[in-house]
């Protein structure tokens, strides 16, 4: 007889990250809050979430939205207080949702205990707590740059020293080849463990074996040692969900990341997909059409290579990246249809799907019409940087209407109320517009919404096993406006088959499929081999 494996509980889950600064603010001061999502975790529940990911809450001068912690171990006073913390995981507890922090553990805020220490002086204890270079002839150590413009080092007077930062200025890297360091952050990781969380997202994991001496920013060569020793110290003490942001993955070493045996960590969330619509090379800021065909090749890589060997995480969207309905969808005519068709291209692979706030309602991106309206750190040293360059500022804005982070970082559109629902005093960052028509109230009322979609999505998931064990393979490898694929376990066969494009498409695979059990559809009536503009359909027989 066949033995049933037993999966870990997070393969058959779905996540939802919470941006907190944006999703529900409680006090009417502009700003979201954790007793804005305590209020909002019967939403989740009804939506279907197992666990949620909540972006940096610890106490921050929220120079990078709260990416630059000061504390690690206590929460921002904007965001409420370590028993709110407490009060919002024994709440999700009650719904069956996981809490997942988001540790930033590659660097610190300057405005950390540990470097403010690290300044006073070469001998202070804390002062290997970072990375020091002296400057070479008075100039820098290196040329290297950091992400959000500038180089990446600062100088310090009072040490005659550069500190190195890969982010900000107000983000020092920490120093992992220090084991003290490794220690204070597995401590802290057991302290939050302790209260309950139900797993972490470990952002920008794979830069932390920096050696910036042989410029290595991610993949140094200690970094799968350090991992393999914090997971040991933390995560396998608790039966946890952990996930590694790693823009620098391949499929090679993802299998390292997420081994089956959990030496590292359950997953790992890797963006090659997401970078393919920017010209070679460049930045995400030069902007490219999407090359359909090699998106295709490209997901179809990993779900080949992480079979049984390693598990993939599914996205489209996050607080990094702009909207995916406008980005590779249509968010006008048919914003419904190609918000529906991109989740069920998503959520029909392998791996465990992450739903960004207001995914699940077809959020667009926003477009403010002048940069004084932009929070985001990133696009304001980018459009400084370039128009400075001598770049046309229209220009420049046209790849911030496509790329910028504030895009996702709109607040939550709850209601058709002022500012959405989101909060009865200033928003922080203005809500998009478009709130009186896309919102949480108005779509959970219809049952042909993007919200009701999702919701049918996420049941469909818990439902059927061949969503979480059925081997891929993808179909129809050279069209180029059809995204098909099967899914296929000893019982059952599984086809997901969308049209990615605003014209009809011919599909003759339908046409073997049509006796086949329809599990969720985005139009009304038969899925025919004549798909119309972004129809979106997955079906089952058994085989
Ligand atoms: O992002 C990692 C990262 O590399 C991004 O900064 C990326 O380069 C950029 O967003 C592309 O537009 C993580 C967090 O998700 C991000 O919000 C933080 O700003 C960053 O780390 C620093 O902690
Ligand atoms: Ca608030």
């Amino acid at each position: 007889m066949e033995e049933k494996r037993i999966q870990p509980w997070w393969k058959n889950a779905v996540v939802y990250q919470i941006y907190p600064k944006s999703f529900q603010d409680s006090n009417g001061d502009g700003i979201g809050d954790i007793q804005g999502i305590i209020s909002r975790l019967d939403y989740l529940a009804d939506l279907g979430i197992d666990a949620v990911w909540i972006s940096p809450m610890y106490c921050s001068p929220q120079d990078d939205n709260g990416y630059d912690i000061s504390d690690y171990q206590d929460i921002d006073p904007m965001f409420g207080t370590l028993s709110d913390m407490e009060e919002l995981i024994a709440e999700a507890e009650k719904r069956n949702i996981r809490i997942i922090m988001d540790l930033v553990l590659n660097h610190t805020s300057d405005e950390h205990r540990w470097f403010q220490e690290a300044k006073k002086g070469k001998d202070n204890p804390y002062h290997d707590y970072y990375v020091w270079r002296d400057g070479v002839e008075g100039e820098l150590p290196n040329d290297m740059k950091a992400a959000f413009g500038g180089p990446a080092w600062e100088w310090v007077p009072e040490l005659d020293q550069y500190y190195f930062h890969q982010f900000s200025v107000k983000q020092p890297d920490l120093n992992w080849e220090n084991p003290k360091v490794r220690r204070e952050i597995y401590d802290m990781i057991l302290w939050w463990m302790e209260k309950g969380v139900g797993g972490f997202r470990l952002d920008v994991i794979d830069q932390i074996a920096k050696e910036p001496d042989k410029k290595i920013t991610n993949n140094g060569p200690r970094l799968h040692e350090f991992l393999r020793e914090m997971s040991r110290e933390t995560f396998q003490k608790g039966d946890l969900i952990t996930v590694g942001e790693a823009w620098g993955a391949n499929t090679e070493n993802a299998k390292l990341y997420s081994n089956p045996d959990g030496s590292e960590f359950s997953m790992v969330f890797q963006f090659e997909h997401m970078v393919m619509d920017q010209q070679q090379g460049k930045e995400k800021w030069d902007l490219a059409p999407l090359p359909f065909v090699k998106l295709k090749q490209c997901l179809a890589k990993w779900q080949k290579a992480l079979y049984g060997t390693g598990w993939n995480s599914l996205f489209l969207d996050n607080h990094d990246l702009p909207r995916i309905v406008s980005r590779w969808g249509d968010d006008g005519k048919y914003r419904k249809e190609s918000a529906k068709m991109l989740a069920t291209m998503l959520h029909g692979m392998q791996g465990t799907p992450y739903i960004y706030q207001g995914e699940e309602l077809g959020m667009t991106n926003v477009r403010f019409d002048d940069i004084s309206h932009y929070e985001d750190i990133e696009t304001l040293n980018l459009y400084r940087e370039r128009v400075g360059k001598g770049y046309r500022p229209e220009d420049v804005m046209r790849s911030i209407y496509a790329k910028s982070r504030d895009n996702a970082r709109t607040p939550m559109q709850w209601n058709a109320e002022k500012n959405a629902g989101f909060t009865k005093g200033t928003p922080w960052i203005e809500v998009n517009p478009n709130y009186t028509e896309i919102n949480a109230e108005e779509e959970r009322r219809d049952p042909e919404s993007v919200y009701s979609y999702y919701r049918r999505l996420t049941r469909l998931r818990k439902e059927y096993p061949v969503f979480v064990d059925g081997r891929f393979d993808l179909l129809m490898e050279e069209d180029e406006q059809i995204f098909a694929y099967t899914r296929t376990t000893m019982e059952n066969e599984m086809l997901v088959c969308v049209n990615f494009t605003g014209k009809p498409a011919a599909c003759p695979l339908l046409r073997e499929w049509k006796d086949a059990q329809v599990l969720i559809h985005n139009y009304d009536g038969n899925a025919t081999e004549e798909m119309k503009p972004y129809e979106a359909v997955i079906l089952l027989r058994a085989r």
